[in-house]
């Protein structure tokens, strides 16, 4: 099993992806400050779309195994700076959120290209309110 620490824009799906990775009740509750569950680590959205909160990413990584960078299908806004990955030491990996709400690839492509861009080394795909391709993140995190 990974610690995986969860980094994404305000709203882009962190805490519903934990909420239902741990199959808790999934329910809207705005991340305040760093939470740790189990294996998952979650960070407020103000971390990464705030720069002068970068030192609080860094310093939350180092009790990671992996990074997890979440990128909204529908959030158009740039949240990543490139090569984001190489600041963290470990591996970063990304994951495309909401992709229930997609409507057109271009959507998915852009959301992909971001998370690339920013160094991550693996792409996964998925809707956590209505629990769409979640095994293939859920085995990667499972994994040692
Ligand atoms: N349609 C859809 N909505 C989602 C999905 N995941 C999350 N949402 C909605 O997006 C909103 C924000 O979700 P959160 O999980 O709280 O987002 P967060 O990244 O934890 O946000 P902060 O805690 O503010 O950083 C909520 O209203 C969720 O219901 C999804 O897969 N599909
Ligand atoms: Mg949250």
């Amino acid at each position: 099993m990974k610690r995986a620490m969860f980094v994404g824009a305000i709203g882009c799906g962190k805490t519903t992806l934990l909420q239902r990775l741990n199959r808790l009740t999934i329910h809207y509750n705005k991340t305040q400050s760093v939470e740790f569950f189990k294996n998952i680590i979650d960070t407020p959205g103000e971390f990464i779309e705030h720069r002068r909160m970068y030192t609080n990413i860094a310093t939350t990584a180092m009790d990671a195994d992996v990074v997890v960078l979440l990128q909204s299908a529908t959030d158009q806004r740039l949240i990543f700076p490139e090569a984001f990955s190489t600041m963290f030491g470990r591996p970063v990996v990304g994951v495309v959120t909401k992709i229930d709400l997609v409507t057109t690839l271009d959507q998915l492509k852009w959301a992909e290209k971001q998370l690339k861009e920013a160094g991550a080394q693996r792409i996964f795909e998925v809707s956590a309110l209505k629990g769409l391709q979640l095994d293939e993140f859920q085995a990667y995190l499972e994994k040692k």
